[in-house]
């Protein structure tokens, strides 16, 4: 298929480059890694072209400003790496647009960066990797607590997409993954701590606060879609300090929307198209963690939605949900 659109499509700076490096893959590919995530105008766009992805929406590697601890170096980081895209999109108008890195140790710094990435650079939202550090290594801050309620009051008013991006769990808090380091990140661990977080915020009552969120999690819904059934079933039986109004499903399917990003998987995505149905699904590759030639292989081939469903859920709806000026 042609003219797809890809929205979790990684680069990095070089102060992001090395947290990443771990995950670039056997130790001969780091070269070739590098490569690819610091390119926005060859390689990158030649793969494009080659795989009939017609426009992607940039971002930052994970857990990039989330894993910085002093407060000051994640909003200069932060800045620096939404230049360095909005740049990017500048020299490439008509194959870019970005999502903002944010400095979620600071709310109202978070907010500002935001302000300014969607209303001065055009960025058609954000992604932000998990819980943030913040201070000590020791600490994990999600985003359902009353704290950063003005944060998302921020994004409420802007009204631009909320990509909630995996990360790792730290080492302090892994004790569950110990004697097995692979657990940790991409194969599983990575979803449990997305699914999490996803979760913590329909049960903290955000989405009564601010209705139009719209937050989007990628690999084929981080095994949520598969549970949401279970959820609310057991959640007959304790809802205890649960406190949204209404059923947890129903904040799931109002308010999150769900990409292919790295699963791509014909059970798995019919489980999604089922559970959410295809206008609340999207094309994306993870690039470069995965090949874009695997993400559009499969999703051109895939039999389990209709060519017109295919269209929607390559093109379309992400031109709907950011507004992109593409046919
Ligand atoms: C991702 O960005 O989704 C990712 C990583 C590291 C490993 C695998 C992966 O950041 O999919
Ligand atoms: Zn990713």
């Amino acid at each position: 298929m042609k003219g797809k659109v890809a929205f979790e499509e990684h680069m990095a700076i070089s102060e992001t480059l090395e947290n990443t490096k771990a995950f670039a893959g056997d130790s001969g590919k780091w070269d070739e890694f590098t490569r690819q995530i610091l390119d926005m105008d060859d390689e990158r766009l030649e793969i494009m072209d080659k795989t009939g992805i017609e426009f992607s929406i940039l971002s930052n590697n994970a857990p990039g400003v989330q894993g910085i601890l002093d407060t000051d170096e994640a909003i200069n980081t932060a800045k620096k790496a939404n230049d360095a895209m909005a740049a990017a999109v500048q020299r490439h108008p008509d194959r870019y647009a970005a999502f903002a890195a944010l400095p979620m140790q600071d709310p109202d710094a978070a907010s500002a960066e935001l302000t300014r990435c969607v209303k001065e650079m055009g960025f058609k939202g954000a992604m932000v990797n998990g819980f943030t550090q913040k201070d000590v290594p020791d600490s994990a801050i999600y985003y359902d607590i009353p704290e950063y309620r003005s944060f998302w009051a921020t994004v409420s008013e802007l009204d631009v997409p909320f990509y909630l991006h995996p990360r790792m769990q730290i080492p302090s808090r892994a004790q569950n993954y110990e004697g097995h380091p692979w657990l940790k990140s991409a194969p599983w661990g990575f979803a449990v701590e997305t699914s999490i977080h996803s979760l913590r915020l329909c049960g903290s009552g955000l989405f009564d606060d601010y209705p139009n969120l719209e937050i989007v999690i990628g690999h084929l819904g981080e095994h949520i879609p598969y549970d949401l059934w279970r959820i609310d079933a057991r959640m007959r039986f304790s809802r205890r300090e649960y406190r949204g109004n209404k059923p947890l499903g129903e904040y799931f399917l109002d308010h999150f929307k769900i990409t292919t990003s790295g699963n791509f998987s014909d059970p798995a995505f019919r489980c999604c198209v089922e559970v959410v149905g295809v206008d609340r699904m999207f094309f994306c590759a993870d690039y470069p963690f995965e090949k874009m030639e695997d993400a559009a292989d499969w999703y051109d081939a895939t039999g389990v939605v209709s060519e017109e469903d295919k269209l929607k859920i390559g093109r379309t709806n992400a031109i709907k949900l950011f507004d992109l000026d593409l046919d």
